[in-house]
């Protein structure tokens, strides 16, 4: 029986996950996740949190009966795991459930950036098909590209399965090659960029890929270059990315996520070659409630059977507490 064991929600949590967790355990809700909001009967009681948040290295010492972090979403950057797991505290995504969704939206984002589909069907809508007849033909098209994948986990391979099926041939960059797959394996980001024309980034956030599609690496993706990024926007200089594009470094770009969220830089909204999403690459009721379903499962089996649904590996080493 979890329903004495209190789960912490700060901010806001998808509905069914909400509901959910106030019907097994005993659900407190904080405004934010901020640790000056952290109450001492919150301190005594938090066993585990549910989240769709940032959760800072203060926010984690200011529960000191903090066993478990369930993160709703399967980049988990916006959590400290390796303060978490110094701590002792397991932290749990939501892999699995998304890859076919975001593998999907990867590919619909491409589609829309290289043949301007939102922009044709906005021309239909103005009724410029009929005062000024059909859209122009596009300059780009995806017949005779070559695929590069930056980050070949779960949603990494779902997309070059895609991209395979489109007819594209495919290479990835990856912090170590992936035995598994038989795609071209490059050490290097600048080298895999250098190898293709179309850059697909689906690498998570974190310092290890801070800015890491820059100046130099839209130089080497070329005049003939598309860049889509469905992963996180803290991996992209988003000025170097916005001056790629203005002066013909790169083609175009198709971006569902942003190094500010909500908030798009000007230059990249003003530029004629993007395609822009806000970030709706897992964002379909069906995939939203089956990613909230993991965020609970978690901590039931935590709090159930002392072992968690999906750790990530900064904790994957993390015990339950004997009780
Ligand atoms: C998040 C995402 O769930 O899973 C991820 O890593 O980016 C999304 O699916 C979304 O940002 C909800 O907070």
């Amino acid at each position: 029986d979890t329903s004495a064991v209190t789960i912490l929600v700060p901010g806001r949590l998808h509905d069914h996950a909400a509901k959910r967790v106030d019907g097994a355990f005993r659900m407190v809700r904080l405004q934010r996740a901020d640790a000056g909001l952290v109450t001492g009967a919150m301190a005594e009681s938090v066993r585990g949190i549910a989240a769709m948040t940032t959760i800072d290295a203060a926010f984690i010492d200011a529960l000191p009966n903090l066993e478990i972090i369930a993160n709703f979403g399967v980049g988990y950057d916006a959590v400290d795991a390796r303060h978490a797991g110094k701590r002792g505290v397991m932290v749990t995504n939501t892999p699995d459930v998304l890859t076919e969704e975001v593998a999907d939206t990867a590919l619909g984002l491409l589609l829309n950036t290289v043949r301007e589909l939102p922009k044709a069907e906005a021309w239909l809508r103005e009724g410029r098909w009929v005062r000024d007849g059909a859209y122009p033909l596009t300059g780009t098209t995806l017949r005779g590209r070559r695929a590069g994948i930056f980050g070949m986990g779960r949603i990494g391979l779902a997309i070059a399965r895609r991209l395979e099926a489109f007819g594209l041939p495919v290479a990835y960059h990856n912090r170590s090659r992936v035995e598994a797959v038989a795609y071209d394996y490059h050490p290097t980001l600048l080298g895999l960029a250098g190898a293709v024309d179309t850059l697909i980034s689906v690498a998570p956030g974190g310092a290890a890929t801070d800015k890491a599609v820059g100046k130099e690496v839209l130089e080497a993706l070329g005049p003939n270059g598309v860049f889509v990024n469905i992963g996180r926007g803290s991996t992209v200089d988003e000025a170097a990315l916005a001056t790629a594009l203005a002066n013909g470094t790169i083609r175009a770009a198709g971006l569902d996520v942003f190094a500010n969220e909500p908030h798009v830089p000007e230059a990249l909204l003003d530029a004629p070659n993007t395609s822009l999403l806000p970030h709706v690459g897992s964002a379909s009721k069906h995939t939203r409630e089956a990613m909230a379903d993991l965020v609970v499962d978690n901590l039931l089996a935590w709090f159930g059977e002392g072992r968690p649904l999906t750790p990530v590996p900064e904790t994957a080493g993390v015990a339950a507490k004997q009780r």
